[in-house]
């Protein structure tokens, strides 16, 4: 299975640690192709990107969108980016798996929030101790779709 994980970069990265944590245990269920979003050495800056460029790093992405079987976001630290992944993988009616944290304070957007039907979108509220049992429901479930 291919997985793409959505996380913040340039939109900040307070929430890198549990990147790491959700895409360690993405890794047990299929081939992440975004692991760089859990990377630790890179910065909101997105200092690499000089290297890449925004172009290339929008086209690799967008096209390994498209080769994925599901997506997984964690939505808690608001990004353009990862909003606008997320609207292209509905458009490309991927299945989709947002994630959560309440206990940030933060209200979720409506166009994440709204877009969830319980079917290929789906909004899951969490706390960071009960991540890992959460995506292990949700790739049993898929697994038995
Ligand atoms: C190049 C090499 C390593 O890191 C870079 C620099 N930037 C990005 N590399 C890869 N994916 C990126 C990069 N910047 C944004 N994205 C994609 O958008 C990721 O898949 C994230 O899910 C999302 C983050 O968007 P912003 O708006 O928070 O940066």
């Amino acid at each position: 299975m291919k997985i793409y994980f959505c996380g913040s970069i340039r939109g900040g990265r307070d929430d890198v640690h549990l990147y790491r944590k959700i895409v360690e245990k993405l890794q047990s269920y299929g081939v992440v192709l975004t692991e760089h979003v859990s990377s630790s050495e890179l910065s909101d800056r997105g200092e690499d990107a000089a290297a890449l460029g925004d172009k290339a790093i929008h086209d690799r992405d967008v096209d390994w969108l498209r080769q994925s079987d599901v997506v997984v976001a964690e939505v808690t630290q608001p990004s353009l980016g990862v909003g606008y992944e997320l609207g292209r993988a509905v458009d490309m009616e991927k299945k989709i798996f947002c994630l959560f944290r309440p206990s940030s304070g933060r209200t979720l957007s409506a166009m994440i929030r709204g877009a969830e039907d319980g079917k290929i979108f789906v909004v899951k509220d969490y706390s960071v101790d009960e991540v890992e049992n959460i995506l292990e429901d949700f790739f049993n479930k898929l697994k038995k779709a």
